[in-house]
């Protein structure tokens, strides 16, 4: 037990991280696995960035103490509520045979009650909280009990005929059910240093392993997932062939499906004949069936993905699925999946993306990405697939070690989002349009993929903030809080962020290794803070001013310039204690779309730090907030609101109501609307060229 322990201490920074009770209870769980045949492992990526996960990142106090308060009393009890309500969880009873009611919901209904598990074992790592642990640990009871002999865990099927377990990959979730078990699995052996759970995991894993692959059955999932968890259970278990499997199900889309590989071109789509006795509503499923069969972009399935340039289909897939294609390239080296995924993100980032970083217009009714700057208002933006954005954003980072990645990944964190749950943490949106005559959140929602991801999405924030390499420590995301690492050298480094951040942009950061040590602290400066709201041209501020970005170290002025990799490197001997005071100034800044984007013209969007501000109709009463002009010549101010939506900055100034009538206009950070009263909401305002008449 000991060599183990000393060999860990040795290769695995995140294993030096942990608290010393947590270090001995997983030498523990790796001695049972050793002794039991399983092998454990914290495989590190062959290229790029390793991430700090959130399980060294404190997060108290700040923009996100709350919410993540909010989250442990709030979100995580009432998401488990709504599940074992809608029979989430009795489902899996049904399935391991000790209950007699029915099965409910539809085919992907499991992966719900594994993202929000998921989401309790991220914020269980933080709080202690024996009532949640209890209730989790009963739910993963009745989830395993249901395990069929041969590894096979999905509840819907094992109820309604295991003859059809794989029967229509495309349609039935399957392979995604299977991914959000792994994902879950995974963090409960973060947390409780426990194989059970993992260990059913792999034996599912093993069991699809048996079914799919080369010389076995040649199919993916419609929806995918399922690659990037075999990524993080292949991590979490040092298993290569769950690496090899993400690859194969990455390699085959676009392939035709069946006992061999064959290359695949797509045809058009076949409308069904009418049935004799059809009803309309069946005939209109039927043809509904049909084309979600039928072998377009949808599922980015319609060609190889190494060959795929331009972002189509479903947003949620496909933000999962180029996540995954990050991680093969991180951990195989995989070149083509890289000269894919750069076009790729050219054309989400430079085309298809809303300035709160949010995608899918849903122009083609599948959820999806639209066509190049076709990016109406009132749109759609699934919740689910800004989500899957942040995550796709945060590997490109990790893969390139490149700020223009955090920087995209900041935006649609802080607007695109987060916008899909309340402030009080029990209210979601499906949709997150930039323009609406009045929206309602919904306390949960059937279809309950986007709660359940908000649920798992906010506790992994933390994770999101920072990154190291090879003697560098990067810090992507400024938030209050304390992170604890283990810098290459084997040195134990402390930091501490102490700031107001979105809010203000000045930063606090106090290093303190264990011992005097050399590294560089690398710092994004954020695109906004140098003139560029996104890095590409698809939305710019007005002129080129921007005031100075401000850094010193012990006191001392350094010069805040950020190399091509938009990082400030600083690099010394670090000793406790020293003082590193970033200030990046935050002025309201107004935002033009490029011009091809129909929808924006005219029109401004008002910017402070990272934040997205909109226009709700409760701040401009008798006003209609959709025709509220903004004089290009007025100034905004800056207002600290404690009181206001959980403590936001709002911004005024004077602006146009009815023509000529002059009001006071009061924007808002987007990610708060409807959290008050029903009403007119847009970000998007219109500008009146015309200079206003200021006293
Ligand atoms: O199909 C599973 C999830 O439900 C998708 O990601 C969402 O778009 C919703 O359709
Ligand atoms: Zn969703």
């Amino acid at each position: 037990m000991m060599r183990i322990h000393k060999k860990l201490e040795c290769i695995s920074p995140l294993h030096r991280a942990l608290p010393k009770s947590k270090r001995l209870l997983r030498v523990l769980a790796i001695v049972v696995c050793l002794t039991t045949g399983v092998s454990s492992a914290d495989v590190l990526p062959m290229r790029g960035l390793r991430e700090i996960g959130q399980d060294q990142v404190g997060l108290e106090g700040g923009f996100w103490g709350s919410r993540l308060k909010t989250h442990h009393m709030v979100t995580i009890p009432h998401a488990l509520d709504c599940l074992e309500k809608d029979g989430h969880a009795s489902n899996f009873d049904k399935a391991a045979g000790t209950f007699d009611g029915p099965l409910r919901g539809h085919h992907a209904f499991d992966s719900d009650l594994h993202k929000a598990i998921e989401g309790a074992m991220y914020t269980l790592q933080h709080h202690k909280d024996a009532a949640l642990r209890r209730r989790v640990d009963d739910i993963l009871d009745r989830i395993l009990a249901a395990q069929q002999d041969d590894g096979y865990l999905i509840s819907y099927f094992i109820v309604n005929g295991l003859d059809k377990k794989w029967d229509d990959l495309r349609l039935e979730h399957q392979l995604y059910n299977a991914g959000h078990f792994f994902e879950m699995a995974v963090e409960h052996y973060r947390l409780t240093g426990q194989t059970k759970v993992l260990d059913a995991a792999r034996r599912f894993a093993d069991h699809i392993d048996r079914v799919f692959g080369p010389g076995k059955r040649y199919d993916v999932g419609g929806h995918e997932e399922v690659e990037l968890a075999l990524v993080r259970l292949y991590r979490a278990t040092g298993e290569r062939r769950y690496l090899e499997l993400s690859r194969f199900f990455l390699d085959e889309r676009g392939h035709l499906h069946g006992t061999e590989r064959k290359p695949f071109t797509p045809g058009p789509l076949v409308v069904p004949e009418r049935l004799d006795g059809q009803t309309d509503q069946e005939y209109r499923r039927a043809k509904w069936h049909a084309s979600l069969r039928w072998r377009n972009g949808r599922m980015q399935d319609h060609k190889p993905l190494v060959e795929q340039t331009e972002a189509v289909g479903h947003a949620v897939r496909a933000g999962y699925v180029y996540s995954a294609m990050a991680d093969i390239v991180r951990f195989m080296d995989a070149r083509d999946y890289e000269r894919a995924l750069d076009c790729l993100w050219e054309d989400v980032v430079g085309r298809k993306m809303y300035i709160t970083g949010s995608v899918g217009t849903a122009q083609y009714g599948d959820e999806g990405f639209g066509d190049p700057y076709l990016l109406p208002n009132r749109t759609y933006c699934e919740s689910c697939a800004n989500i899957a954005d942040v995550f796709w954003q945060h590997r490109m980072n990790l893969l390139k070690g490149q700020a223009k990645y955090a920087d995209v990944m900041e935006l649609a964190l802080y607007n695109g989002a987060i916008s899909g749950i309340s402030i009080s943490g029990d209210a979601f949106f499906y949709q997150n349009p930039l323009e609406s005559e009045g929206g309602r959140r919904s306390s949960w929602i059937g279809l309950a993929c986007c709660p359940t991801n908000l649920t798992r999405f906010i506790p992994q924030v933390g994770g999101l903030a920072y990154a190291q390499w090879r003697g560098q420590l990067f810090v992507n995301l400024y938030m209050a809080g304390e992170a604890s690492l283990t810098a290459d050298n084997g040195t134990s480094v402390r930091l501490i962020q102490q700031t107001e951040y979105p809010w203000d942009g000045r930063v606090r950061l106090t290093v303190s290794p264990d011992r005097v040590s050399e590294f560089a602290l690398c710092l994004r400066i954020p695109g906004w803070a140098v003139g560029r709201p996104v890095p590409t041209d698809l939305y710019r501020f007005t002129g080129a001013e921007t005031a100075p970005v401000g850094l010193k170290v012990n006191g001392r002025t350094t010069a805040p310039d950020a190399g091509e990799d938009g990082y400030v490197h600083i690099e010394r001997r670090w000793q406790t204690g020293d003082v590193v005071e970033l200030d990046l100034p935050m002025p309201v800044r107004r935002v033009y779309a490029h011009k091809n984007v129909e929808a924006d013209r005219g029109k401004v969007a008002l910017m402070r730090g990272p934040v997205v501000y909109c226009l709700e109709a409760i701040d401009h009463p008798d006003i209609d907030v959709l025709e509220l002009c903004l004089p290009n010549n007025v100034d905004l101010r800056a207002e600290d609101r404690p009181e206001l939506l959980g403590g936001v900055t709002v911004l005024r100034g004077a602006a146009l109501a009815d023509g000529n009538r002059s009001v006071t206009l009061t924007a808002i950070p987007y990610y708060a609307w409807a959290n008050r009263e029903q009403g007119a909401m847009t970000v998007w305002i219109h500008e009146d060229a015309k200079a206003m008449d200021t006293p």
